[in-house]
């Protein structure tokens, strides 16, 4: 019995048919061993588990079915033939993953010189015996070819039945790529990670999306000239803010933090839930008289959210109006970003973040943007309870960042970015002792709960900084980066704002985010301003005393009698002190009535359309054509990202040279004493 089922078996792989499918499993099996193994996806969920398994099997049907077109003897050395190369893809994107926990893009090998002078030195530290299993199966394979053991089945294999697997594989991609958009929307157009598109779609899909984005990037890169600089420039002089005499140079020289709250809302300061203040400590922030506060301050981001918000807030330009202007272009461009501007005047520059590196591109960007250090999720100790969405848990991440804030030589330039308060806004009981709101959405309900828990997560950092003096020699920036509820939850929008019901009006207001500036001595506030995320860098440059005489930056100070108060909404829509435009639809901004405009408000609402329009489309030109590489500002040095690595040892060994380099850190001032004695949370976690 057993040896007539063998020898069926075994038949069957003796055909052509069989042979292929024995090629495409093993293939597949080892795609996923390495997956596992080699990556960290983070695959979470029966639906990402299904779909990491399955995969690699549509672009192998796919690509191996070439060799299916071809009779005899060379069908089988191309099917080895194209498993090999697809074997060195797989190979390659292990090695540089343990470096650069990404994947290989067209991009970086175009320009292979800049990865051999990156990975050659070590290619060979780089490498691990366990790497070279890639190529195990086609050994195996080979080994039966060879001995015989498959017998190469010389019959001519039917074009219709190769056709047929070829047109069955196109269709498990789509099928794919349907499951997977469904479980991660926007897959594609947003492009988070690759990670996520490796994870879900594959490495060959990934290449290929890769190419063609790659592509589309390139063919926009090579037909901007130098000249195309003229236009955007010549606006530029036409918009720029002189800096308010009251406040220029007020900060210099003081470090600054920008403190990122994810997802938070304007309408979240001073709000109460049964009697009691979500945000307590961030209302008392607010209302300090050393506290600039903006109450009508907008984020201006479309699909790429937090990486839209930092692209603004950084480099005064706008997101993209599709995907994320970080993944798609932050590795090849060139940029004057806020790290690199405080970097070229003594600064240390630094990022923190709980998630891991990748997400948005950022271990990419930020070296564009001139970061010295990126203290991303591989820089703190971690337990599964330390966790929770995408990251780690504020507290617990303000806390460790708190040991490496502490090491950097002052001034420093730190931007810490939140976690916790995300979308699905999930925290466990330990974590919660505030009421959920009750308006019966579940996805709205919990939002005030991890709203509550950054507020004290802020609460115990700034008592650090006080504890610590930092509080008193540093500028405090802290900014909402987008909406927590999408406009999908009308009905419970118009509950939190107590209203009957709303409309387009109050959406377009409902997209208010905090924005406020603290510095000891300073002369604060709350400002009636209109403003956006855009206008943050040139606010922020003019409290340090750093002119924006011939900077590209599309945002205006805050701060400025000249101040632009019109606030550009990615999708062309806007808001200004007299008008908020939604669609064809405009509202006077201070009734929020409805109006149908007569000739001069007409006249008055084109002219600002227009403004908005121009405005946002020569941002776009300035990010798709790469036209900051033909563009230094005086005063400015072009960033070389090859000075930067944000791997953990390298991270590690340049912060201490740095140290010993400039002995200006808190902990240096503190005798080489760590403060972090003097850092309180009640993290239960910690406990
Ligand atoms: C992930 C985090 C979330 O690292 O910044 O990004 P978002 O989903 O808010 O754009
Ligand atoms: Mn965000």
């Amino acid at each position: 019995m057993m040896s007539t089922k063998k020898s069926r078996i075994l038949n069957f792989f003796n055909t052509r048919l069989g042979f292929f499918f024995l090629v495409v499993i093993l293939f597949c099996v080892k795609t996923y061993i390495i997956y596992q193994t080699k990556f960290t996806l983070g695959a979470k969920g029966g639906m990402q588990q299904f779909l990491l398994v399955v995969n690699p099997i549509p672009a192998a049907l796919l690509t191996l079915g070439i060799a299916l077109y071809f009779s005899g003897r060379l069908s089988y050395w191309l099917m080895m033939l194209i498993d090999f190369l697809e074997s060195i893809w797989i190979f390659a994107n292990i090695v540089y993953y343990r470096e650069f926990s990404d994947f290989l893009s067209m991009g970086i090998i175009k320009g292979s010189g800049k990865v051999q002078n990156n990975l050659g030195k070590s290619l060979m530290e780089i490498i691990h015996f366990t790497d070279f299993f890639v190529f195990l199966d086609i050994l195996i394979l080979i080994l039966l070819l060879v001995f015989k053991v498959i017998r190469i089945d010389a019959k001519p294999f039917k074009k219709r039945y190769a056709l047929l697997i070829s047109g069955l594989s196109l269709i498990l991609m789509v099928g794919e790529y349907g499951l997977a958009n469904s479980d991660r929307s926007g897959l594609l157009t947003r492009t988070f990670d690759n990670n996520y598109i490796v994870k879900y779609l594959g490495l060959n899909e990934y290449a290929a999306f890769n190419a063609y984005q790659t592509h589309k990037e390139s063919a926009t890169r090579s037909h901007a000239k130098a000249s195309d600089m003229d236009s955007i420039l010549k606006y530029l002089k036409n918009n720029r803010a002189a800096a308010n005499p009251e406040y220029f140079g007020k900060e210099k020289g003081k470090n600054v933090f920008i403190i990122h709250l994810e997802s938070f809302q304007q309408f979240l300061i001073n709000y109460k839930v049964d009697g009691k203040e979500v945000t307590p400590h961030l209302n008392a922030f607010y209302k300090n008289k050393h506290t600039l506060s903006f109450d009508n301050f907008y984020h201006q981001v479309a699909q790429g959210k937090t990486s839209d918000a930092e692209m603004m807030l950084e480099n005064s330009l706008y997101g993209l109006p599709q995907g994320s202007a970080m993944v798609t272009y932050g590795g090849q461009n060139t940029f004057q970003a806020a790290p690199a501007i405080l970097d070229q005047r003594g600064y240390t520059t630094a990022a923190f973040h709980g998630d891991v590196p990748s997400f948005w591109n950022r271990d990419s960007t930020y070296k564009s943007w001139g970061y010295q250090y990126f203290f991303s999720s591989q820089y703190y100790k971690t337990k599964p309870s330390y966790n929770v969405g995408y990251g780690m848990k504020d507290k617990i991440f303000f806390r460790d960042a708190a040991n490496y804030i502490q090491q950097l030589p002052q001034p420093f330039y730190a931007k810490l970015i939140t976690l916790t308060n995300h979308y699905p806004y999930l925290l466990d009981k330990q974590n919660t002792d505030f009421p959920a709101t009750k308006t019966g959405d579940k996805t709205v309900d919990p939002y005030v709960q991890t709203a509550h828990y950054l507020d004290q997560a802020f609460a115990e950092f700034l008592n650090y900084l006080k504890k610590t003096g930092l509080y008193k020699n540093s500028v405090i920036v802290l900014y909402g980066d987008h909406y927590g509820i999408s406009n999908n939850h009308r009905p419970a929008i118009a509950q939190l704002l107590h209203k009957k019901s709303i409309n387009s009006y109050d959406l377009a207001q409902f997209q208010k985010v905090p924005f406020m500036i603290h510095a000891a001595g300073l002369k604060g506030g709350i400002r009636q301003t209109y403003g956006g995320e855009i206008d943050v860098l040139p606010t922020l440059l003019h409290l340090l005393g750093i002119k924006d005489n011939n900077t590209i930056q599309f945002g205006t100070d805050l701060l400025s009698k000249q101040h632009d108060q019109r606030v550009a909404f990615r999708d062309g829509d806007f808001v200004t002190p007299k008008y908020t435009k939604v669609g064809s639809t405009v509202y006077l901004t201070r009734s929020g009535k409805e109006i149908t405009p007569n000739a001069t408000q007409k006249k008055q609402i084109a002219n600002i359309q227009n403004h908005v329009t121009t405005e946002l489309s020569l941002s776009d030109r300035v990010i798709y054509g790469d036209l900051l590489r033909f563009y230094t500002p005086k005063g400015f040095q072009k960033v070389n990202r090859k000075d930067f690595t944000y791997q953990y040892a390298k991270g590690m060994d340049n912060l201490k040279k740095a140290q010993e380099e400039h002995p200006t850190s808190i902990e240096a001032k503190n005798n080489g004493k760590s403060t972090m004695d003097l850092y309180k949370t009640d993290a239960p976690e910690l406990k």
